[in-house]
């Protein structure tokens, strides 16, 4: 085993801008008069924009005009909410993971499907230790596709089975796999299970026992 570097995903991995996320789809929800609970955004952890939109929809007729009108307006909201993150905002054990993986001399990066990632990161002030960042601009086939954690991986200039895909969402998980990736996932076993490793959050994850974990599993 020869881990040469660590893609990370944002989203429930990084930071938690699914509470803004459910913001977002809830105002343009109420506003079209469309039920949408907390429960129902869960469903929407990894999952890009439009798909998410489809999904609020719950099969309702809409032409491609108005699809492009909502899915502006819940990213116009998003935006206005997103001003709030800080560096307080990195979830904990993040920041002193990735200060350890730049000390071990070994590589990172972001794969995360939203086309916002890059002013999410300078927010938290994370920007400078990722070497490399992959988001909903840079390929047109999403997770579970593998095609975003193989676009960070061709950045880092690594093999998929040189590097680790962190992920809190069953969909990145997947695409992790598809794509030859060994994979570390946050949250219960129900949801990332298939998994490598499984751990609750980064909190005390330390690098020499998550490569320890990994040669084991
Ligand atoms: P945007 P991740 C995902 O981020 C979110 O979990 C998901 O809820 C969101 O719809 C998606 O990004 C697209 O975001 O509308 O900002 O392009 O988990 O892949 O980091
Ligand atoms: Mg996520």
């Amino acid at each position: 085993m020869s881990i040469r570097g660590f893609i990370f995903d944002l989203d429930g991995v990084l930071t938690d801008t699914a509470e803004y996320h459910y913001r977002g789809w809830k105002r343009l929800a109420d506003e079209l008069g469309i039920p949408f609970t907390r429960e129902e955004n869960e469903a929407l952890r990894g999952i890009p924009r439009r798909e998410s939109l489809l999904t609020l929809l719950k099969g309702r007729p809409a032409t491609e005009e108005q699809l492009q009108e909502w899915m502006a307006r819940k990213n116009a909201y998003y935006l206005e909410y997103i001003r709030e993150i800080s560096p307080a905002d990195v979830l904990p054990g993040a920041r002193e993971l990735l200060e350890e993986i730049r000390a071990a001399g070994l590589k990172s990066a972001l794969g995360s499907a939203s086309k916002n990632a890059r002013e999410v990161i300078e927010r938290l002030g994370i920007a400078p230790l990722l070497d490399a960042v992959s988001d909903g601009n840079s390929v047109t086939r999403q997770k579970p596709a593998p095609d975003l954690f193989l676009h960070a991986a061709a950045q880092l200039q690594l093999s998929p089975w040189q590097c680790v895909v962190v992920e809190d969402a069953a969909a990145g998980i997947e695409a992790a796999l598809a794509g030859g990736f060994w994979t570390i996932g946050l949250g219960p076993q129900t949801r990332v299970g298939r998994a490598h490793v499984v751990l609750p959050s980064l909190q005390d994850a330390r690098l020499e026992n998550l490569l320890a974990g990994l040669k084991t599993s």
